[in-house]
């Protein structure tokens, strides 16, 4: 397969007027003709052919402006059809034959049970008709669907409905236009036996927008929570970004097999059943919060991203990572700002790090791919939301928002690039974005070392900071990039004010005891002055850039953040290092044949965090809740190799020390805490809960009745957040017998709810126990999966390779082959699935003793011919 390379980029030389589609939906295949306005673009030679994508694709027939062209007067290979020579303008009409009932890849136009939909981003478009499958060409569409009125009562795509008719033979069809010019990816359909929710938003200006969510008929009662942040997003979206919504109507659909968690189409958002359904009975509170924003952020893709859209898919972060931000800017102004902002960046530092540390590092603006459904990566998506976190740092809220309404303004109905976006933001501020422009360019995680001296006689603290970029693939030479660093100076009794040498006293700003300093060289000294004490450096509060800091911190220094900084995020921060320190400490005794010594001042400071009650529980669950194996592992191989099971456990060590030396602790807070009232999706009542099963993870780490409890919570729970947390612990630390009987019980009570058998499918999958191979393949043998659909083999697969570390590397190699394999399977079904599960092979280098066995099995696997150019990608860059 052909690599494909930003710096080729041409702008297109036909554009498509008008897109006339008509759908003829019938169970063993599908006729769809198209009809294309084409004018060729001023400047465009006149003898340039035309080259339409289109791939599985059988032409029927084709007419240029009225008259049937005969074959030898286009070519037709696997991915295109090639006009030589065409007209400045004119029609063009082809009639394709496809067959959704056989499309497994869940791209293009597809059944998924019983209805048909479709998923055109990227490149699913060229599966339904020949057209300019590319998101700078911009057409405005007019969609026919005619089906089975019976079996597919409801016909929906993109824009109004403006017309309906009852056709022969129990056929009927429905009409709709979309009056915006929009790209290929963001077409959709969808024809099923729907139910629909209801519902009606007034926007600012007081248009009236109905909104509509369609799903199966037994998942009627769980819509609400969807609809409410719906309505809440619209609101939002107005008040913080001006943005109002566009059409008179606005449509949801849930869909049972989708590749990933939603996606944007132009007001018929097509979402996976996981992403939009929610009730107390089935859904966790991180279900609830993940619905809340990935609802969100699709609504906020109808301007980032469909009103103004990328020029290609290098630019794909300048709607992903805008989008991201703002949702996540959403999420924070709904509930707690610090407690998402720790989630976001417990997700970046696990899985982007590891990414741009890794063989698949790419610039949050890539240069080159082969495949670009590789690079919906957290890198584009999530580092792609910090690069704009930090231009948001940069200007100050006020300037953001006058560079955002620019470049809304300046580019609305055009497809652009990430550089418009930043100059958009220059433009309306007056900032030099110049340096900072290498976030886009620059692959890899900058570190970011840090030192201080205090000079008690000239009262001066001085701060020096260094960076460098360590080397990524093709590109080895970085240079240094601008990190907005936000900081405070911790003395004694609390936040010290901050003056930097040179400064006057009056320069200091209402909170002067807070700020970002710019940091854009190689090395950076900061002298402040007038200090009068030894301070400890509160450092990239908030996560104010996506760097590795690495600060001399003694124990005594985080206790000191821990208990004391003013910003939530260091305060969280530093008991995660603490805790990582403790844990290195364990693994290192643990290998030199010692009894494990875990140091008493993290549990002081691990009981004085659950004493404090300023202190949000939310806050408290997470400071107490030790990092995760894989983010340990990360940590690990930055320096060395990750020893996977001296991780695991030293891990459960520090947790049992943990669990037994504050038993009582745990006891009083799960005591007060546990409550059998109604369910509410609150901030508060998440809160709650969140902090009350910790308490209850540690309660059964620690005795039997501990486990009796979990088990007498999994039974009496009234909400799937307290039931599943129950299910856990005792599926963690119950006996074989008690293991069991509560998930043989959870299956027979929960077997007709598919959200509830994924989440216990993916419990067992991430099992620590010694035959968790062995259970995995069974589950992979029972009536509830099904390799094809792509939640099931997320949660089974997937969650056993990503989420159970020491089995999937197990010492023999079985959890590599298990893993090999069924990539090998599915590419032949789904390669976007099989190539996001290759994710943890690729990481080979990083394991002590098993680098080479995970090697071979990239080896296998590129040995198979027929490979997709997806797994095929990401196999080949992780060997080269
Ligand atoms: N834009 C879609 C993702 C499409 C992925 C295609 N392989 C969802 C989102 O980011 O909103
Ligand atoms: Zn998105």
């Amino acid at each position: 397969p052909a690599t494909i390379y930003l710096k080729d980029y041409e702008p297109p030389a036909y554009r498509i007027e008008q897109t006339q589609l008509h759908f003829a939906l019938h169970e063993d295949y599908a006729l769809v003709t198209a009809t294309l306005s084409i004018a060729r673009t001023a400047g465009a030679p006149e003898t340039q052919a035309l080259v339409l994508h289109g791939q599985a694709l059988k032409l029927e027939s084709i007419q240029l402006d009225g008259n049937t062209l005969g074959e030898g007067t286009y070519v037709i290979d696997e991915a295109s059809l090639t006009l030589e020579a065409v007209p400045g303008e004119f029609e063009l009409r082809t009639v394709v034959r496809i067959e959704p009932q056989n499309n497994t890849s869940l791209e293009g136009l597809y059944k998924s049970r019983t209805m048909f939909c479709t998923q055109c981003e990227a490149e699913g478009f060229r599966k339904i008709t020949y057209f300019l499958d590319r998101p700078d060409v911009m057409s405005i569409y007019t969609v026919t669907v005619e089906a089975d009125a019976a079996r597919y009562p409801v016909l929906l795509s993109n824009g109004n409905c403006v017309a309906t008719e009852a056709l022969a033979s129990g056929r009927h069809s429905a009409t709709w236009h979309d009056p915006f010019p929009k790209p290929a990816y963001l077409f959709a359909l969808v024809a099923g036996d729907l139910s629909v929710v209801e519902d009606s938003f007034t926007t600012c200006s007081g248009r009236e927008v109905d909104l509509k969510i369609f799903v199966e008929p037994k998942d009627l009662d769980k819509c609400d929570h969807a609809m409410d942040s719906l309505k809440r997003s619209m609101r939002w979206d107005e008040e913080t970004f001006g943005r109002e919504y566009d059409l008179d109507i606005f449509n949801i659909v849930a869909v049972d097999d989708f590749n990933m968690g939603a996606m944007e189409n132009k007001s018929l958002n097509i979402f996976n059943t996981s992403c939009v359904l929610a009730s107390p009975d089935t859904t966790t509170d991180a279900g609830y919060q993940r619905v809340e924003s990935i609802v969100a952020h699709e609504y906020f893709h109808n301007w980032s991203g469909n009103r103004v859209t990328c020029r290609d898919w290098f630019q794909l972060s300048l709607k992903e990572g805008f989008t991201v931000f703002r949702d996540a800017e959403f999420s924070s102004d709904m509930g707690s700002r610090t407690v998402k902002r720790v989630e976001d960046v417990t997700v970046l530092r696990t899985s982007q790090f590891a990414e741009d540390a890794g063989p698949m590092a790419h610039p949050v603006r890539p240069d080159s791919f082969i495949e670009i459904s590789n690079f919906y990566t957290v890198t584009v998506y999530e580092k792609g939301a910090e690069v704009v976190r930090m231009i948001h740092t940069l200007l100050g809220a006020e300037s953001f928002r006058r560079g955002s309404d620019l470049y809304f303004q300046r580019h609305d109905g055009q497809a652009v690039t990430c550089e418009d976006f930043v100059l958009a933001m220059e433009d309306a501020s007056g900032v030099d974005l110049g340096l900072f422009r290498r976030w886009y360019s620059q692959a890899g995680t900058p570190e970011v070392s840090a030192s201080g001296v205090y000079d008690e006689e000239a009262q001066t603290y001085t701060l020096t900071v260094a960076q460098r970029t360590p080397p990524t693939p093709g590109q080895t030479d970085k240079q240094p990039v601008v990190i907005p660093l936000a900081m405070g100076l911790l003395g004694d009794a609390g936040n010290l004010p901050l003056r930097l040498e040179g400064e006057l006293p009056d320069t200091e700003t209402s909170d002067n005891t807070h700020r970002v300093l710019t940091v854009d060289s190689a090395e950076q000294r900061f002298v402040f002055t007038g200090v009068n004490e030894a301070p400890v450096p509160s450092l990239l509060r908030g996560f104010s850039a996506p760097v590795r800091l690495d600060y001399p911190y003694t124990r005594k220094d985080l206790q000191a953040l821990i208990s004391h900084d003013a910003d939530g995020f260091v305060r969280w921060d530093a008991s995660q290092q603490l805790a990582v320190q403790v844990i290195m400490d364990v693994q290192a005794q643990l290998d030199a044949g010692s009894e494990p010594d875990v140091d008493p001042l993290l549990i002081d400071s691990v009981a004085a965090v659950i004493a404090d009650t300023s202190l949000d529980p939310a806050m408290v669950a997470m400071m107490v809740t030790l990092p995760g194996e894989n983010y340990l592992a990360e940590l690990a191989s930055h320096t060395g190799q990750a020893d996977v099971d001296g991780i695991h456990a030293a891990r459960d060590s520090v947790r049992e020390a943990l669990a037994s030396a504050l038993s009582e602790q745990w006891q009083s807070l799960f005591g007060r805490l546990h409550s059998v009232e109604p369910y509410q999706a609150s901030g508060p009542e998440i809160a709650r809960r969140s902090l009350c099963n910790a308490a209850l993870g540690y309660l059964s780490a620690d005795s039997v009745d501990g486990v009796e409890l979990a088990l007498a919570q999994y039974h009496g729970a009234n909400n799937m957040t307290d039931r599943l947390a129950g299910l856990q612990a005792v599926a963690y630390f119950g006996n074989d017998v008690q293991r069991d009987a509560a998930l043989a019980d959870c299956f027979d009570k929960w077997h007709h709810e598919a959200l509830v058998v994924n989440q216990w499918l993916q419990l067992q999958a991430m099992l620590p126990l010694e035959d968790a191979l062995s259970r995995v393949q069974a589950l992979m043998a029972h009536d509830a999966f099904d390799l094809r659909n792509p939640n099931k083999v997320r949660a089974v697969i997937g969650a056993f390779a990503s989420g159970n570390p020491v089995n999937f590397h197990r010492r023999d190699g079985a959890g590599y082959r298990f893993l090999r394999e069924q990539v090998a399977v599915l590419d032949g079904m789904n390669p976007q699935i099989a190539s996001r599960l290759l994710g943890p092979l690729t990481k080979w280098r990083n394991y002590q003793g098993r680098g080479d066995m995970m090697r071979a099995e990239l080896e296998e696997l590129a040995a198979v011919s027929g490979l997709s150019p997806d797994v095929f990608e990401v196999v080949s860059r992780s060997l080269a």
